[in-house]
């Protein structure tokens, strides 16, 4: 409940448990997620079903699930305030899912950006599950009534079919999911690579100096940054067409330093890139630094970590539960006693 007693609006997001979060996903995912949640009722997931769809290791899945879990705390998502969950703990998304899958057409899978690309790059294991990611995604989203999906840009056309979705089932039964908005946050949307700067900054880039890490250490930081491609000028000025090396590094020493891009190209004025490139490497690494210790610390207490997950499970069950058994009364599913 809020102060005026209105009910919050909900809240939902997730991310993969696969490969090793980079400054990208931390500004254009978890900060949003910290900075919103005392405005909402907020459930944070860990995508380990999504994970899946693409070959993963099972012991280093499980390992880098709870470094997300710690991540997100460390990063300051507060586990009183938020249902932080593994999303293979609540078993109704995989019920829900399977429901959606027959209000969903093959041709429209198909035709979906991510399913293409991960085809391609992955063209030995295009499975089902790959095909089917933005359904069991829907039914992440819809099982809590969700009013918005914080995502990047990236996401926005599953947000779409979530909708269509929704929209579909409350037209063919009677009116049951709330039909979710997606926020894409303005600055910080979209971070690119260090060393291509026309395309965005991915956990699963091969060049391991096109991604700065959250479990990069100061030394590996300020390399990377020192290293990050620029062009042939030598004015510090936001230009993301004609300059995008320089403008994404002044985006990420904006949201970092916590100055409006204006300020910060006043701060740089008349110093060369040389410089400009060490300040955006320290801003970054003071960062980094107290939340990669944070997340040590919360990692060594396995007990508190367990707790907050048994509990965010908990929560998020009671809500999805509640969802799944409307939908299963209006499609037909007979239960004896009922
Ligand atoms: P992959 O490279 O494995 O596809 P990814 O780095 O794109 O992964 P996801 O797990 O797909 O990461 O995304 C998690 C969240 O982080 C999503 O909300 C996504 O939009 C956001 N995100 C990912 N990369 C960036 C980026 N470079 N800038 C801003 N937001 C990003
Ligand atoms: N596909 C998302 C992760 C994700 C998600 C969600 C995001 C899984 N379920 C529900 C928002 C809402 C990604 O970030 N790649």
């Amino acid at each position: 409940m809020q102060e005026n007693g209105q009910k919050k609006k909900v809240l939902y997001s997730a991310v993969q448990p696969s490969g090793d979060l980079t400054i990208g996903n931390y500004l254009g995912a978890i900060k949003n997620w910290v900075d919103l949640q005392h405005d909402y009722e907020c459930f944070y997931a860990m995508a380990d079903m999504h994970a899946i769809t693409i070959r993963q290791d099972p012991a280093t899945l499980r390992r880098k699930t709870r470094e997300l879990a710690a991540l997100y705390i460390a990063c300051g998502v507060d586990p009183a305030a938020c249902a932080l969950y593994v999303q293979s703990n609540v078993s109704c998304h995989a019920e829900l899912a399977w429901v959606l899958n027959t209000l969903t057409y093959v041709g429209e899978m198909e035709r979906m950006t991510q399913f293409k690309d991960k085809s391609a790059r992955h063209a030995d294991n295009i499975n089902m599950g790959l095909m089917d990611y933005p359904v069991l995604m829907a039914a992440d989203i819809l099982l809590y009534q969700t009013d918005v999906v914080p995502v990047g840009v990236d996401q926005r056309q599953h947000l779409e079919i979530t909708r269509d979705i929704a929209i579909r089932f409350n037209n063919r039964y009677s009116p049951t999911f709330t039909v979710p908005e997606a926020v894409i946050m303005q600055t910080g949307a979209k971070i690119n690579s260090l060393q291509d700067p026309t395309k965005k900054m991915s956990k699963s880039d091969e060049n391991p100096n096109a991604s700065v890490y959250m479990s990069d250490d100061r030394d590996t930081v300020l390399r990377k940054f020192r290293r990050a491609v620029t062009d042939s000028e030598s004015s510090v000025r936001f230009d993301p067409e004609t300059k995008p090396g320089v403008s994404n590094l002044l985006t990420i020493y904006s949201v970092f330093a916590g100055k409006s891009i204006a300020e910060a190209e006043r701060e740089f004025d008349g110093k060369g890139y040389g410089d400009f490139k060490a300040a955006v490497g320290e801003v970054v690494a003071d960062a980094l630094t107290p939340i990669r210790s944070e997340q040590e610390r919360i990692l060594a207490d396995k007990d508190y970590l367990d707790g907050v997950l048994a509990a965010g499970a908990e929560k998020a069950y009671r809500t999805a539960r509640s969802t799944l058994s409307k939908v299963y009364r209006k499609i037909g599913f007979y239960r004896p006693g009922k």
